[in-house]
């Protein structure tokens, strides 16, 4: 398989401006940029299928450079529903350092050749508004931008001149990486494909038709299920360990839809053909394992989390069969616990009267036939007598109480 065959077949390339011109070019070592806002303080889950984007060029023998964007975070990519909150320049730089961070941890940038880190707002910055008219304003047709998707999707409810104008930052930064690191490559999501062509566009103005630069973009990830991938109960699911634990990481792929695993191991893992050809025999002859949920939670999670996130992440994971947390210390039960229903009691409280006031049970009947009927384990004990009481210091750490009800719910006890 050619490099770009195998990026078919990983369901990599929706569309490329050139792509006959693309296929002869990649033969050779090329430059190829991907852009990142600044809009939070992490990269989340929906960034990654680019970052392994890059880090596979990068194996390819090709050049990348990750951008930040500190100028164009400060815009802000027109969404197709609704105008953006604009950011604080203090918002944005603190974001731009995060992510910055964040994204070097994936890119080799040490060998000759290597990986580029870039900040938008080293050129954009500073430019100043005859400049932005008369250099890049001049070279957009404004009926060619209402064309555009992302604009046009925007025209009934409204949109600003500031976000209008996005699109030219994006074509100027190409510009400036084709004129400093001759960057011929942009990728991007599909959500991309309007600033990728401004961009072929100008380049194509300012440097002349015979030169040839491609736009590459790649379908977005979609579930089976119609929702939308990247979000764990509505929360987004952060590559900051800070935001979302290793442990939430790992599970968000683990529970990954028999629908939606084999897509996604080709997207978001380094496996082979062969191995993402063995999982999918797994998964169709013995699904019950889970064998591709787990190899694609094992390489997601070591990817972004490293092997120490992983192990912690397969530790926690292996307590809720056991259940027996005492080998996990405060921070990771709190990892493992984020998410199962707490109730805050005092010193002392009574089990059974607990059991009620959390709703773990539904009545006070139901409380006492659960803790006669041994169906109530107290970190890791089971407990039986009906005037159990919970005590802070046989809590985990002093802070922390599991209760287990049954074989599978866990609800957590602090202490006031
Ligand atoms: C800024 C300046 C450039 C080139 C690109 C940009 C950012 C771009 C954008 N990208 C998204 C983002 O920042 O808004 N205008 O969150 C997302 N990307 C990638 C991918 C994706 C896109 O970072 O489809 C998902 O992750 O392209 O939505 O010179």
């Amino acid at each position: 398989m050619t490099f770009l065959e195998e990026l078919e077949y990983r369901g990599l390339i929706k569309d490329v401006t050139d792509r006959e011109g693309l296929e002869e070019r990649v033969k050779t070592p090329m430059t190829v940029y991907c852009g990142f806002d600044p809009t939070a303080d992490s990269l989340h889950v929906g960034h990654l299928q680019q970052i392994l984007l890059l880090m596979r060029w990068q194996k390819e023998g090709h050049r990348p450079i990750a951008l930040c964007g500190g100028a164009t975070g400060m815009i802000g990519d027109p969404r197709p529903t609704t105008e953006r909150r604009l950011l604080t320049l203090e918002d944005v730089q603190h974001n731009v350092e995060c992510i910055k961070a964040q994204l070097g941890r994936f890119l080799n940038f040490n060998e000759e050749g290597g990986a580029i880190l870039a900040n938008n707002y080293d050129w954009l910055g500073h430019m100043n508004i005859l400049e932005f008219l008369r250099d890049y304003g001049k070279n957009f047709n404004v009926n060619y931008m209402l064309n555009k998707d992302t604009i046009a999707s925007r025209l009934e409810k409204g949109i600003s001149f500031t976000e209008f104008t996005y699109t030219i930052l994006q074509a100027a930064d190409w510009l400036h990486l084709y004129q400093t690191y001759n960057c011929i490559g942009q990728i991007g999501g599909s959500d991309q494909w309007g600033n990728l062509t401004s961009g072929t566009e100008l380049i194509r103005k300012i440097e002349g038709a015979d030169v040839k630069v491609f736009g590459i973009t790649s379908p977005l990830i979609t579930k089976s299920d119609g929702t939308k991938f990247g979000k764990s109960e509505g929360a987004n699911v952060w590559l900051d360990p800070e935001r979302t634990s290793p442990y939430q990481f790992y599970q968000f792929f683990i529970n990954s839809s028999d629908d939606d695993v084999i897509n996604f191991l080709k997207r978001l893992t380094f496996l082979s053909p062969e191995e993402i050809s063995a999982l999918e025999v797994s998964l169709k002859e013995e699904p019950h394992k889970r064998e591709a949920q787990k190899a694609l939670a094992r390489e997601t999670t070591r990817l972004v989390h490293g092997e120490e996130g992983l192990q912690e992440a397969l530790m926690i994971s292996e307590t809720f069969f056991s259940g027996d947390f005492s080998k996990l210390n405060v921070n990771q039960l709190k990892q493992a616990l984020s998410g199962v229903t707490s109730i805050t009691v005092e010193d002392g409280a009574s089990l059974l009267e607990t059991l009620v006031e959390g709703k773990i049970c539904s009545s006070k009947r139901e409380a006492r036939e659960m803790i006669s009927g041994n169906s109530i384990t107290v970190n890791g004990t089971k407990v039986n007598a009906l005037d159990a009481v919970l005590n802070k210091s046989e809590a985990y750490g002093e802070e922390i109480t599991v209760i287990r009800k049954g074989k599978k719910s866990y609800f957590l006890v602090n202490f006031k």
